[in-house]
């Protein structure tokens, strides 16, 4: 065990554009919240602190795509992640956000700080400006051809297509993402952290780290040897934490600047004691994160750190590397990815499935693969058939024959006492491989306890010794019993739905870590609860159901399609001779001869009349009933295919071309009502 009195963990704000998905999870929360669970277990003093990352272009961008405000973003994800996390039992302490008043009020104070002692150097740059729009472009707003790879999707600060990272400058014939205008160069002043003049304190500060992970190492030393170069902290942007600066104009602080202090701000709100876990020596700073994070935490924050001066340093950064799923990158705009919320609603229970599986699967030293297939065994040959077997086997043979309490073991054979010695080894191999943040390996020896429980109880086989060997049986079942005693305090911080599970079948109530180990957890005579399973068999269907929703809603990548210009002005009276209704579609068929025509019979509420529709591409006619819809019901009876028409079905037409139904948001718009 090391020196510190206690514990400040973050796991890395996620950005409020999207829900979480499993490779989020992989990457840190998991880990960390593992972490946690076994440091309270322990009885540390530790605060576990998280909150979306609500600024920066992703933010925007992502406004921008859905045509609501940036505000409207954040608050839609922030809720939906916080209610995840909770759902899948990562613990945190709080989860904030980085909108919150004190977190504004904390970034802005940090920025005047070294601002007042002259930490900044201010410093006028070209950076491309959207005339037509007025303002400046971030990065990510323009695009061009990469000067690499020739790719003309390139972005300002990265090719995806190469891999390249790029300076928005070096892009050939730059287009800005907001006007599709060419953007033009003007100067502009922000302010600069000096990482060039603080290389040498970060050196020292990295070199101090050699029990870092080597893929964290290998990032650092690979940006130093590079030299650091001065990096803004401030942006020609408007949404964000404003520059708290007279005459800064409509400039914010860089999200990157103001995200890591998102961790100090969530403290403060958590306790009003929140000093001692930021400024105290004595304190053990660790940044759980993913990869592309790395940089950030590792040389950056603690650059603003050591400028300010009155902060502790991160003591650890252990991050992981990627989780790829199913052989491919997970990707958010390919809608390749396993969202967590709709896992948990297809999966409700099973948190701790998913918790084993990206754990012992979890991409630590290298990016790893997550499979459903590989999922679905897990749990059938691991979760069932190892560890729920084994707990199953023991409680049932207890009831079965001790009325379900503990019996009293008698005397002690050769194999008894060997496996008495994996009860104490074990968890000190746990406690050893959590410490070091090797979380794979320290679940790995957990499942070993539940192993070793399954082949000492088959065996030693209780259930044929009981007729001639009463006490033998006895011995058996109180060992096996300690196992799983010993089983429901390791495997808390993995699986910690289970854990109480587990809890529950022995009658027990929580203990610390330090009753890991300890051959005696049940007393002889204390009465087990009832029976039931821990887990229960995946069978193929739910599994190729989900690879075949992956597939399905796997959505390909259009070059940015221009949305259609809008038509020519009409008159309101003009609009007032629209008639159009809300109706249902009662029947739908195939129009034989034409491919793209489904002949329709819908009720408008008015009647029930026939209507073709050239949706058939996309939609298959006995998924359509029932289906609500909008309808142009005076448009003049048309005669297609020959089959008499009468109105249009409305569709909103995406900028892939695909048709999607137009319906009321509620059911109380009855057929019939006229839309206006
Ligand atoms: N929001 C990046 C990310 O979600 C960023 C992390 C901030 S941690 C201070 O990958
Ligand atoms: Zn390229």
């Amino acid at each position: 065990m090391n020196h510190f009195k206690r514990y400040t963990v973050t796991a890395a704000l996620p950005y409020a554009n999207g829900p979480v998905h499993i490779g989020h999870l992989a990457g840190c929360y998991l880990p960390a919240d593992i972490y946690v669970r076994y440091l309270r277990a322990r009885g540390r003093d530790v605060v576990f602190i998280c909150g979306s990352d609500e600024h920066g272009v992703p933010i925007t961008i992502k406004a921008q795509k859905e045509g609501i405000t940036p505000q409207q973003v954040v608050d839609k994800y922030h809720e939906q992640m916080k209610e995840t996390f909770e759902k899948i039992g990562i613990s945190f302490n709080i989860f904030s956000r980085t909108s919150s008043k004190t977190h504004h009020e904390t970034a802005s104070a940090f920025f005047l700080n070294l601002y007042n002692r002259g930490i900044f150097e201010e410093l006028e740059t070209d950076q491309y400006f959207d005339e037509k729009k007025g303002q400046f472009l971030a990065d990510r707003y323009i695009t061009g051809t990469c000067p690499n790879c020739g790719n003309t999707n390139a972005y300002g600060d990265q090719c995806e297509k190469c891999g390249s990272s790029l300076n928005p400058t070096d892009l050939i014939n730059p287009v800005s993402a907001l006007s599709g205008e060419k953007p033009v160069l003007r100067k502009t002043k922000n302010w600069f952290l000096p990482l060039d003049k603080l290389q040498p304190k970060i050196e020292e500060f990295i070199n101090g780290h050699p029990e870092w992970k080597p893929n964290v190492l290998g990032q650092c030393k690979s940006w130093l040897t590079q030299k650091l170069q001065p990096r803004a902290m401030t942006r020609d942007l408007d949404w964000g934490v404003k520059v708290p600066l007279k005459g800064a104009g409509n400039k914010v602080l860089y999200v990157w600047f103001d995200a890591p202090i998102g961790y100090i701000s969530a403290t403060k709100e958590l306790t009003p004691d929140w000093e001692k876990y930021w400024k105290d020596k004595e304190t053990r700073l660790i940044h759980f994160i993913g990869k592309d994070n790395i940089v950030f935490h590792c040389i950056i924050f603690p650059a603003m750190l050591m400028a300010h001066g009155e902060y502790i340093l991160p003591d650890n950064v252990p991050a992981n590397e990627f989780l790829n799923l199913e052989g491919q990158k997970i990707s958010t705009s390919r809608n390749w990815a396993v969202w967590l919320h709709e896992y948990l609603n297809d999966f409700p229970e099973k948190q701790d499935v998913m918790r084993y599986t990206l754990c012992a699967n979890a991409p630590e030293t290298k990016d790893n693969d997550f499979t459903w297939k590989d999922f679905q065994s897990r749990n059938n040959s691991e979760l069932v058939a190892i560890l729920g077997n084994f707990v199953h086997r023991t409680h049932v043979l207890v009831w079965k024959f001790f009325e379900g309490k503990v019996p009293a073991s008698v005397e002690y054979t050769k194999n008894d006492l060997a496996a008495l010695e994996e009860i104490k080894k074990i968890p000190q191999r746990i406690t050893e491989a959590i410490e070091t943040f090797h979380f794979r390996d320290a679940l790995t020896e957990a499942m070993n306890l539940a192993r070793t429980g399954n082949k000492y109880l088959t065996e030693n086989e209780p259930w044929k010794a009981n007729l001639n060997n009463p006490k033998r049986v006895q011995t058996v079942l109180n060992i096996s019993l300690q196992i799983c005693a010993n089983l429901s305090v390791v495997l808390k911080p993995f699986m910690p739905f289970t854990s109480e599970k587990l809890r529950t079948l022995l009658n027990i109530a929580e203990s610390g870590w330090d009753a890991a180990g300890n051959t005696q957890l049940l007393n002889e005579n204390h009465q087990l609860g009832k029976s039931f399973m821990l887990f229960e068999r995946i069978e193929d269907e739910p599994i190729q159901k989900q690879i075949d929703k992956l597939h399905n809603s796997m959505s390909v990548q259009m070059p940015n399609k221009a949305i259609p210009a809008v038509k020519t002005p009409v008159t309101f009276n003009e609009f007032g001779k629209m008639d159009i209704r809300i109706g249902a579609i009662l029947t739908a068929e195939r129009v034989a001869g034409a491919d793209k025509l489904l002949k329709l019979k819908v009720d408008t509420g008015i009647d029930i009349r026939t209507v073709v529709s050239g949706i058939a591409k996309y939609y298959a006619p006995e998924k359509i009933i029932g289906q609500r819809v909008c309808l142009l019901v005076n448009l003049e009876p048309r005669k297609i295919r020959g089959i008499e028409s009468h109105g249009m079905i409305l569709m909103a037409e995406n900028s892939d071309g695909k048709l999607i139904f137009v319906t009321p948001a509620e059911a109380d718009a009855e057929n019939g009502s006229s839309v206006k």
